[in-house]
């Protein structure tokens, strides 16, 4: 996540052609926060809740209660790309790259690794377990025989594995979609306030790619932009920076790791570094749009020295995603938070 819940190169789009512990209080008076962090309150006024918003809550406060009462982790991750409207009966919007393959197999390792997983993703992006599915047809998996359809003999081990593996740990993924911006902002927002109850124990790995610009509902146009109007200048505001109300308000207590992303390597550190100055949470993890599968750089606000992970080009053969390393990593940073936090 950047920092104002990421800044991310954008495409422009037709609908038509897309798809004992010690807690802190959160009191942080509005009057001591910079103005510009006071914005975020006007944005969650001006733009309204998404469909189903209570719904997913009730599901979502459910998750928090059931692992708070069991003493379990929970992890929230975000996965994909926002949109962002032109219009409010929407036909165009602003997207980005991000296919949600860092948050669907981050899903996965946070699983195995013990944790609840609340899967807040842009809706049909790539999710947990399924994901290793897309780009095949189910077509060529199945076999029709006389009396029933079975999987393939030569696709039986995969599905055996996999279907074992979701079998498993099914109760344990909620996933909740989004599609917009606002919609994504209103989840977080609530998702993370609803962690609090879980103190230390809940952790949020905030790796969706999340605009930095939108237009306001009050100068959104009702209706289709007419190409009859002549060419098209948009004028985009800054999206308020919801990583300040995140780390000091809604979720003060819990373990957080943002996403920076970058395209020059020259910046990358530094930006991770200023955004732990600036927010005060755990974990930056530093990306390169093109080297993001293989490499990462993590800063750790205890720890001025950052740490890289970097796939060899063996275990990239052997199919060892960079999401497993980097959760064992965290997994470890998160103990030593929890640990902290009890005794503090
Ligand atoms: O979804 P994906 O795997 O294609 O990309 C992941 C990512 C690059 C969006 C993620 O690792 C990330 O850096 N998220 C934060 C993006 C940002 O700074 O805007």
């Amino acid at each position: 996540m950047p920092d104002s819940l990421q800044e991310t190169p954008t495409i422009l789009h037709n609908s038509s052609t897309l798809h004992g512990h010690q807690l802190e209080t959160s009191t942080a008076p509005y009057t001591e926060m910079a103005q510009d962090d006071l914005n975020w309150k006007t944005f969650f006024e001006e733009n309204s809740k998404p469909n189903h918003f209570d719904e997913n809550v009730k599901l979502i406060s459910e998750v928090c209660q059931q692992a708070a009462i069991k003493k379990l982790r929970v992890a929230l991750i975000t996965s994909g790309g926002t949109t962002v409207p032109l219009e409010k009966n929407t036909v165009r919007f602003i997207d980005n790259f991000s296919a949600g393959t860092r948050g669907s197999a981050s899903a996965e390792y946070f699983l195995e690794a013990g944790y609840q997983v609340i899967f807040l993703h842009r809706s049909k992006s790539l999710e947990p377990y399924s994901r290793h599915l897309v780009g095949r047809s189910i077509f060529d998996i199945i076999e029709i025989c006389p009396e029933n359809i079975i999987v393939g003999e030569k696709h039986q081990a995969e599905m055996r594995k996999l279907t074992e593996k979701y079998q498993r740990y099914k109760s344990s993924l909620l996933m909740i979609s989004f599609n917009s911006l606002s919609d994504y902002l209103w989840l977080l927002q609530a998702t993370a306030q609803k962690m609090q109850i879980l103190g230390p124990l809940a952790l949020l790995y905030l790796a969706a790619a999340v605009s930095d610009f939108y237009i306001p509902a009050s100068q959104m146009p009702c209706h289709k932009i007419q190409s009859s109007g002549g060419p098209l200048s948009l004028s985009l505001q800054l999206v308020p920076k919801m990583l300040a109300p995140l780390v000091t308000l809604w979720a003060p207590n819990a373990f957080i790791v943002s996403f920076k992303l970058e395209t020059n390597e020259a910046l990358l550190e530094t930006k991770a570094k200023e955004s732990l100055e600036k927010y005060h949470h755990h974990v930056v993890i530093g990306n390169l749009l093109h080297s993001r599968k293989v490499y990462v750089l993590l800063v750790d606000r205890n720890n001025s020295a950052p740490e890289e992970i970097r796939l060899s080009d063996s275990e990239l053969e052997s199919g060892i995603e960079i999401e497993s390393k980097i959760i064992e990593n965290l997994k470890i940073r998160h103990d030593n938070y929890y640990a902290n936090h009890k005794t503090g």
